[in-house]
């Protein structure tokens, strides 16, 4: 085996010791004479020297692999040994207990997975937060926010059974909530999930990345409710805890700069660099930490390594010459991971035995001493010197890199074990030396029946826990869900032009920014709606908010815009209210959720609008959609430019016609895709009802268009059928087929009903269905409660279209699969267009066409299902030629 070091970890060679040592003096009397401002200072002129002798030289960024924090800076530790002592005894416990939830479940139900190894090491991290640092709500302060690592999540719910905030019952119902409640028992969620245990989790991480990137967005929402007089956030702390395998996820690292131009110092991550992932090492050949503190160093942040613990301090206080320094900058990181699958022996004979100056460390120590030599991020001394010094960084982000071993304390079973992640089984004698490793007072009865263990009330530990928390405001996680109520405007104070539009020409877009524009005037709710957009606010017309409300930008605005004359002008301000997030769909996604969820994180209800290219949105984002769902989301989204056909040009990428399907398999998104202006006013009251007023938590998905349309008022009693899902805008005596139009693709229905009327005699009423994805979430409802005997309610589409048995025929500028989502509640034939296939560059009324949902085509297929089996093949050319539609072409999605 090769284990020569990659290039960049070797050492450069000295030619010419003396004078290095000669430059090192020299910088070291300055710092001592004169300060380090500048020593600093001496530091950037050699540098700005260098680059003018065409050096090419740049520092790497790259420190050694050692400590950042030097011995001599760690603050005392509070409560001293005691405390240590106290602390590491409860870690032990947790560690326990977290295990045995584990390993219980999965001995009942081989099925139920878990995870021991994360938490076991990343236990001591989670303690000294929850013991010093993560402050709780309480009456005086709103509380620190903290994204918990989501399969560490059974290290929590052992936290919250000492604290007595769970019970037995509840931990050995650990992953299956669903026989729990049967039981009347609160069983616990797999991963932080605030729908599934609604008073506990407050962040969905579940799917890796997403708390990287939230936390930070939620961080820069923080300031933004500061910035606008909103909230005082008091100095709290947005706290991450994340894994090093975790980091590779894009999302993880897309807004590590943003943090840093923001100067976000409420927000430290804690990066628990085990070195390992699922399958095997982050990066065996390589160092995470090394490629981290590149990345958040490079992006502006501060980056503390906390690699080595406190037993290790007397080995480099005798490492003048740095050798031990440079052997452990040049162990990659699977050779670290072996050294800790491995015991003292094994570290003595391949670390130690390197060369006769490690020897020489190795000789200092045991065998039982080299084993227990403890990773940074193992010991409480120097985890709480690093967080410690992450609360004091002014700003600047910070992110701590914690070295730890996978699985600590898990002997042969696991720790540093490729295999370890999966690791949900232990044989009797690993549980034994896992109780003796943590000096657990089990008996072996006890451990082989995988007992909880709660120390008794009076113990030390049980003191000092109960002690720590109340100092720290009471207990976390903790999510507080109701909320003051905000009052909803009355609809004709920003919508009238809507409801009463007289036939006006008007895109729905059009319409929707209005109303926004509307809303933000209003005294009351108009400082609690929060506009976000990603570049594209002058595609849907809201230039005009910028200067009304002002574009949020934490500095201001430090440059005169070149459009100031303009009464549209680039307005950035401190207190500006709209989130402009630039090209990042994912960031405008995380600011809505933060600002969706503020009801609950903060008690301060906010209604934000992300208005979007459709396209962009589900497809792209929508594990983050996904997320804000669980989180229990209040607020709009808006699909804007949609429907596959209507966005004319724009072409394949850009054309959505599937986020509404999408959309319907979220349970708490209710979906809609209005045709008119005063549908989207009666649906935004609707919604604002909903969530503001009733606190429900649902969040609304709504498409809009860019197409001019005729805009008509609001037909008398329509608001029922438009919020659920359908109602009639034309109707005719003997009607002999129905034509269900949806979003912009109505217009296309009533066309063809004129057409089947003056061309072929047909009568065709219209409607218009506002939403698909409601009208089947009720016919399942309706249908199920029937079978079940609970109810004979018929839906509603059955109730509507009821009256008579002519075919229906619906048409939507989505896939068939959005409309024929409803094919089992339609008491008539069922015929669905829609626009399945690739979108292409072309105009409306060519791709209308093309995708065969144009009024022709509605026209024709009508009469197809009107007059099946009575006309031939020729008499249908003719009426094709008549409708000049060209019958033998390709299949649209095969095409
Ligand atoms: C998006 C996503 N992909 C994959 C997973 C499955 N998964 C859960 S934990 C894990 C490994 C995590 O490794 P790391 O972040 O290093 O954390 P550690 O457990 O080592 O502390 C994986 C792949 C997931 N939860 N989310």
């Amino acid at each position: 085996m090769d284990m020569t070091a990659p290039e960049h970890l070797l050492r450069q060679i000295d030619t010419d010791a003396q004078e290095t040592t000669e430059w090192i003096e020299a910088l070291n009397s300055v710092i001592a004479s004169a300060g380090p401002e500048r020593a600093r200072f001496l530091l950037s002129q050699l540098a700005s020297s260098a680059r003018a002798a065409g050096l090419h030289w740049r520092d790497a960024r790259i420190t050694p692999y050692v400590n950042t924090i030097r011995v001599q800076d760690e603050p005392p530790y509070p409560g001293g040994a005691d405390a240590i002592a106290v602390e590491e005894r409860l870690a032990g416990i947790l560690r326990w207990n977290a295990l045995a939830m584990v390993v219980r479940a999965n001995r009942a139900y081989g099925e139920l997975g878990g995870h021991i190894a994360s938490y076991a090491s990343a236990a001591d991290l989670f303690e000294v937060g929850f013991n010093h640092f993560f402050r709780a709500r309480s009456d005086d302060f709103a509380g620190d926010l903290i994204y918990f690592q989501p399969h560490s999540s059974p290290g929590i719910y052992a936290r919250a059974f000492l604290e007595g905030r769970l019970n037995e019952n509840n931990l050995a119902h650990y992953r299956q909530e669903i026989s729990a409640a049967s039981k009347g028992i609160q069983g616990l969620s797999s991963y932080p999930h605030p729908w599934l245990m609604p008073e506990f989790w407050q962040f969905p991480t579940g799917s890796m990345g997403i708390g990287p990137i939230s936390s930070i967005y939620q961080a820069r929402f923080m300031r933004y409710l500061e910035h606008r007089g909103l909230l005082a956030t008091q100095e709290r702390k947005v706290w991450g805890v994340f894994g090093d395998g975790e980091m590779d996820e894009p999302e993880s690292l897309a807004a590590l700069s943003l943090a840093a131009r923001e100067k976000l110092d409420n927000l430290v991550f804690v990066i628990n660099c085990n070195l390992q992932r699922l399958d095997g090492p982050v990066r065996g050949n390589g160092h995470i930490v090394d490629e981290l503190e590149t990345l958040f160093g490079g992006a502006g942040w501060h980056v503390i390594k906390l690699l080595w613990g406190s037993d290790w301090d007397p080995l480099f206080a005798r490492d003048t010459h740095g050798e031990l320094a440079d052997a452990l900058t040049r162990t990659v990181d699977g050779q670290l991971q072996t050294f800790a699958a491995n015991d003292g022996a094994f570290n003595r004979e391949h670390f130690f035995g390197q060369s006769p100056a490690l020897k020489a460390f190795g000789d200092l120590l045991t065998d039982e001493e080299i084993d227990r030599l403890k990773r940074g991020g193992h010991d409480l001394k120097k985890i709480y010197a690093a967080y410690h010094a992450a609360t004091q960084q002014r700003g600047r982000p910070v992110v701590i890199l914690a070295q730890t071993k996978k699985g600590f304390g898990m002997g042969k079973a696991g720790q540093g074990r490729m295999t370890t992640h999966q690791q949900k089984k232990l044989e009797l004698q690993d549980l034994i030396e896992f109780r003796d490793r943590f000096q657990l007072p089990l008996s072996d009865t006890q451990v082989e029946q995988l007992e909880f263990y709660r120390p008794p009330a009076d113990s030390a530990e049980m003191r000092h826990l109960h002690q720590r928390r109340a100092a720290l405001g009471g207990f976390v996680p903790q999510r507080i869900g109701s909320s003051t109520q905000l009052p909803v405007p009355a609809l004709d104070s920003y919508a009238a032009f809507a409801l009463e539009a007289g036939n006006k020409e008007m895109s729905s877009t059009m319409a929707m920014v209005r109303m926004m524009g509307g809303l933000l005037k209003d005294a009351q709710l108009g400082k609690h709606v929060v506009p976000i957009v990603a570049d594209e606010a002058r595609t849907f017309g809201m230039a005009n908010l910028f200067k009304q409300v002002g574009i949020y930008s934490a500095q201001g605005q430090l440059y005169q815009p070149e459009d100031i004359g303009s009464i549209l002008y680039y307005r950035e301000a401190k207190d500006g209210q709209i989130l402009e997030e630039g090209i990042s769909e994912a960031g405008a996604m995380s600011s809505w959720t933060a600002a969706a969820t503020s009801y609950a994180v903060h008690g301060l209800p906010m209604l934000p609008f992300y208005i979007y290219y459709s396209m962009f949105g589900f497809q792209r984002i929508g594990d983050l959609i996904w997320a804000a769902a669980d989180q229990r989301a209040r607020g709009f989204l808006i699909g804007a430019t949609s429907g596959r056909t209507t966005l004319g040009g724009e072409g394949l990428q850009h054309q959505d016609g599937n986020s509404h399907v999408v959309a319907a398999t979220i349970p708490n998104c209710v979906a809609y895709d209005p045709a008119y202006a005063y549908e989207l006013a009666v649906i935004v009251d609707d919604g604002m009802r909903r969530m503001l007023t009733q606190q429900e938590d649902v969040f609304y998905y709504i498409t809009v268009t860019n197409e001019n349309e005729a805009q008509p008022s609001m037909p008398p009693d329509s608001r029922e059928g438009i919020l659920r899902g359908l109602h009639k805008i034309k109707a005719c005596d003997q009607t002999q087929v129905r034509l269900l139009g949806a979003g912009p693709l109505l217009k296309e229905a009533s066309a063809a009903a004129a057409l089947l009327q003056e061309q072929f005699g047909i009568e065709a009423e219209v409607w218009s269905v506002t939403s698909f994805s409601e009208l089947a979430r009720d016919g399942i409802a309706c249908e199920r409660a029937r079978r079940l005997k609970q109810s004979d309610i018929q839906p509603w589409i059955t109730q509507q279209l009821g009256g008579s048995t002519a075919p229906v025929l619906a048409v939507s500028d989505y896939v068939r699969g959005v409309s024929e989502s409803v094919r089992a509640y339609v008491p008539a034939p069922y015929v669905t267009l829609g626009t399945d296939g690739f979108g292409r560059s072309d105009t409306r009324a060519a791709l209308r066409d093309f995708f065969e949902v144009d009024a022709r085509w509605i026209c024709y297929i009508a009469l197809t299902e009107l007059y099946a089996g009575q006309k031939t093949d020729a008499e249908w050319r003719v009426i094709a030629d008549r409708l000049r539609l060209d019958i033998d072409k390709a299949m649209p999605s095969h095409s």
